[in-house]
């Protein structure tokens, strides 16, 4: 090639560098290096030619970046397509623990409905729901079991409520008649600790209370979780012990005889 043809095929180069045509430029990549490597043939063109190898050099970086970008970009939308699946799953499980939530409370109100109804029905059957009289007041020992709520419920439709024991004497005269573990009409199903009557009494205001000591470890009431993860909230009185020590704080669904009291 005589230096007027290299001279041509240079220019060619340089016009394929400015206008990016990256392919044509592999293709001449040897003619560049010959023309580098031979300083007296390209003296002429020097300073263009490693202008040249300059430029070939950031458009090969950025077409390398261009690619990197490509390949980031895909994973990218790869990553928001995993993240957006994720998120409608979470929806969807929060959705079905709010559901699960209503249907079990449902279930217990239903289940509470129908102990009451259940032991209404069997208790019209028992024609002798005979009262006992013990200082002007009367009381009623269940045969049925029912919860705690339940239990309170069936005595208002009778008139009367769950028991409040206000004094040794009365809790000897319960004790005397017990034949199984009762409810009584003490709860601290509003504030955690703070036992109060169904009237509202305090165990402070009636001045006696009956819980169940223990010299090693935590006496009554011990709200003991478990069983019950909601701890124990209402109140029974055991009649294998010493009536006076015979309170205990128990679940209040379990399933107890009750006793009920009316003036
Ligand atoms: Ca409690
Ligand atoms: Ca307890």
């Amino acid at each position: 090639m005589t230096p007027c043809e290299e001279s041509i095929h240079f220019l060619k180069i340089a016009v394929l560098l400015t206008s990016h045509e990256m392919d044509s430029l592999y293709e001449n990549s040897s003619f560049i290096l010959r023309t580098v490597a031979s300083g007296e043939k390209c003296s002429r063109y020097k300073g263009l030619c490693i202008l040249g190898i300059l430029y070939a050099n950031v458009l090969m970086q950025l077409s390398a970046q261009k690619t990197n970008n490509t390949i980031m970009i895909r994973r990218l939308e790869e990553l928001t397509a995993n993240y957006t699946r994720v998120r409608e799953h979470l929806h969807i499980n929060n959705i079905m623990e709010r559901n699960i939530e209503e249907l079990t409370a449902n279930y217990t109100r239903v289940r509470e409905q129908l102990s009451f109804y259940e032991a209404l029905t069997a208790q019209s059957l028992n024609a002798d729901m005979s009262w006992t009289t013990f200082n002007g007041k009367l009381y009623f020992f269940s045969c049925n079991e029912l919860n705690w709520s339940s239990s309170r419920a069936f005595c208002v439709s009778k008139g009367a409520d769950l028991v409040t024991i206000t004094s040794q004497t009365e809790q000897s005269f319960l004790a005397s008649k017990m034949k199984a573990w009762y409810w009584i009409g003490l709860n601290d199903l509003k504030t955690e600790g703070h036992w109060v009557w169904v009237n509202n009494q305090t165990l402070s205001e009636t001045g006696v209370q009956f819980w169940h000591k223990r010299e090693s470890g935590k006496s009554e009431p011990d709200n003991w979780k478990e069983e019950d993860l909601t701890g124990e909230n209402c109140a029974v009185v055991k009649n294998d012990l010493n009536y006076l020590d015979s309170w205990f704080d128990i679940s209040c669904n379990y399933q107890i005889k009750f006793i009920c009291e009316k003036k």
